[in-house]
């Protein structure tokens, strides 16, 4: 039931960098993620002092991207806690179902893409730590 946190990777975004000096362009395509995206939101202006999400998914698994700035994800699979730092738009962050996650630490202009398998539904969020533990142990 305890997903292996160390199985958990930043994922390296295909990168074309402009010949011509025009910048850099990235892309996520079918079959590039383990499911389809059914939902994109993206969350910004939020203030350093802030921590966002704080809660699991019973099936939405979800793959963000710091799409601009950074922000630290705490992961924590009922077991043990591990940070990952979010700082490059070319490096996402795959997190599966059943994975108790906190955003904090977010620079000024970050802006944090998520890609996720699942319409939103308030009925996959666990959203008390306590009822995690329960859910992992179950
Ligand atoms: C996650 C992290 C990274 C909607 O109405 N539709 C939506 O698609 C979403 C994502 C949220 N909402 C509503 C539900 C709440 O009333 O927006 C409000 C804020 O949502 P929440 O408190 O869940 O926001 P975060 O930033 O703590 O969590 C969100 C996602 O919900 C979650 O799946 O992993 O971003």
């Amino acid at each position: 039931h305890y997903v292996d946190l160390d199985k958990i990777e930043l994922k390296d975004i295909p990168k074309i960098s402009d010949p011509d000096g025009r910048g850099n362009l990235s892309v996520v395509e079918r079959d590039f993620l383990p499911f389809t995206i059914k939902r994109v939101y993206y969350l910004y202006d939020v203030p350093s002092s802030s921590t966002r999400g704080g809660h699991a998914h019973k099936e939405l698994q979800q793959f963000l991207i710091a799409l601009s700035g950074s922000f630290d994800v705490v992961l924590d699979n009922g077991k043990s806690r591990r940070t990952i730092t979010l700082n490059k738009p070319d490096k996402g962050l795959l997190i599966p179902n059943g994975v108790w996650r906190e955003l904090e630490d977010f620079s000024s202009g970050a802006v944090c893409l998520s890609l996720v398998s699942e319409e939103y539904n308030e009925d996959d969020y666990i959203r008390e730590y306590e009822e995690f533990m329960l859910f992992k142990s179950s």
